[in-house]
């Protein structure tokens, strides 16, 4: 689809016809779709040929870049080989086989199996069946319940929706399901109070004990966070939150559960975000950054704790998916692996661009209505303050977020806004001039802030 003319009506197509996801589709229709016809490096180029510097990688995954065209090679290398075939009844193909391998052997610890599925909301019903069906094989079929957090995302399934935290989606369809609790974030900019960070950190950390004591211990299966929450805003927790959370499932003998689907794969500077908080899961669904978005895969790394149960006690796991350890999205990942090792991504994000990002990222807060602008590796989140030196936010954040955020489009810059606060996770090629092209330009659209809105 190179031929623009070709593309002059695809808008009133797409509003016949395409049902959008997370979209009101009546004013989506109304204002126009914008259509993105092809990429290279970190920019994408809509159907008028405008050009923007995605500083969100597609949606948190195309953390090589676009345009490899070693993808495209390896893709069709396994197209022609062998298109399909399932793992069902005791098959499996090349590229499945060797991709748990390669996860397992970055993943360290205990961690050295994998389950795939095809997305990461698939990954979050995986694991919460086998969390349950794991205790139930232990002979405490009543531990079943699931801690999970305000404010997370954990996907769009029924399940995956559940465990998720954000209201606005329980309010469609009748959720959570039964069997799901939802403890406080460790947003300190919103919640802490007068507490210092680290005195929040423990306290929402404690939440957690609290909630099973309340429940119960032997009704509680799991608990389950994003190293650093992604969707909810990049909210980076203090240092003291997560061994405080690894302690309390320790003694409380629950799962620990650690939503890999964005920070797996590189971008915190480490493969795995749990590695990055020097703690070890027992379960971690993966996606996204495993393939960086090129086909979708996904999939649950399972510990030897889980796995040898799994394996001892409970034989036939009823779950799985057509497509789970698809030959082809496993070629992908495999590809996608092998060039985040050749050149060294990992450690690039860790030792080189990623301190370059946070320190241009970190500059922002010199800047009237930012209230605080933190980063790992190459994930950022950027707090808007109506007045900083109180913390005061904005009384409409998602108008204000919203503003900033078509304010950087219009100039050709990709942020995410998750109510009052920028979100930016670029893909791991980032130079350092486009790293200060997103810095200067999200300045330009703060300072526009600053001049249209006066509270
Ligand atoms: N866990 C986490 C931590 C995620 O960020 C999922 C699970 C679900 O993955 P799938 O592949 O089923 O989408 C995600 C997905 C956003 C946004 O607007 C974030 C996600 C998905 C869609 C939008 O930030 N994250």
């Amino acid at each position: 689809m190179s031929d623009t003319s070709s593309l002059s009506n695809l808008g009133a197509i797409d509003a016949a016809h395409h049902l959008h996801p997370f979209s009101d589709m009546k004013k989506l229709n109304a204002a126009g779709t914008r259509i993105i016809q092809r990429a290279e490096g970190v920019h994408i180029f809509d159907s008028n040929g405008k050009k923007y510097l995605d500083a969100f990688a597609g949606l948190w995954c195309v953390n090589i870049g676009y345009g490899r065209k070693e993808m495209a090679d390896a893709v069709s290398r396994q197209m022609n080989e062998l298109p399909y075939y399932n793992s069902f009844f005791g098959t499996t193909t090349p590229p499945t086989t060797l991709l748990a391998q390669k996860i397992a052997s970055h993943a360290g610890g205990k961690l050295n199996r994998v389950f795939f599925t095809n997305s990461g909301s698939e990954a979050s019903d995986t694991w919460l069946r086998m969390a349950r069906v794991y205790w139930k094989a232990l002979g405490k079929p009543e531990k079943t319940h699931v801690i999970a957090r305000k404010n997370a995302y954990h996907g769009s399934t029924v399940a995956g929706a559940s465990l998720g935290g954000m209201k606005w989606m329980h309010e469609q369809g009748n959720l959570p399901i039964d069997g799901i609790s939802h403890i406080k974030q460790p947003y300190w900019y919103a919640e802490g109070g007068d507490l210092s960070p680290a005195e929040f950190g423990l306290k929402v950390a404690r939440e957690l004990e609290e909630k099973i004591d309340e429940l119960g211990e032997d009704r509680v299966a799991a608990f389950v966070a994003e190293p650093i929450q992604g969707a909810g805003g990049v909210i980076i927790p203090p240092e003291t939150y997560w061994p405080e959370i690894a302690r309390i499932c320790r003694e409380r003998n629950i799962l620990l559960v650690s939503d890999e689907v964005i920070c797996g794969f590189g971008r915190l500077g480490s493969w795995f975000g749990y590695q990055h908080f020097g703690v070890e899961p027992d379960l971690a669904p993966i996606a996204k950054g495993l393939s960086s978005g090129y086909l979708p895969i996904g999939g649950v790394l399972v510990s030897d704790r889980v796995a040898d149960v799994m394996l001892d006690e409970v034989g036939d796991f009823n779950h799985g998916f057509t497509y789970s350890g698809h030959p082809v999205c496993a070629a992908a990942a495999l590809e996608n692996i092998r060039i985040i090792e050749d050149e060294g991504l990992v450690e690039r994000v860790r030792d080189d661009i990623g301190p370059y990002f946070a320190k241009g990222w970190k500059s922002l807060e010199d800047h009237e209505v930012v209230g605080e602008a933190q980063s790992v590796g190459l994930m950022g989140g950027l707090q808007l303050a109506a007045d900083k030196s109180t913390r005061r936010r904005y009384a409409k954040p998602d108008d204000i977020g919203t503003m900033v955020r078509n304010h950087c489009l219009d100039n050709g810059l990709v942020m995410r806004a998750t109510g009052d606060r920028m979100l930016a996770s670029p893909a791991f090629t980032i130079s350092r001039s486009e790293v200060d092209e997103v810095v200067e330009k999200l300045r330009k659209a703060l300072d526009h802030l600053r001049d249209t809105v006066r509270e």
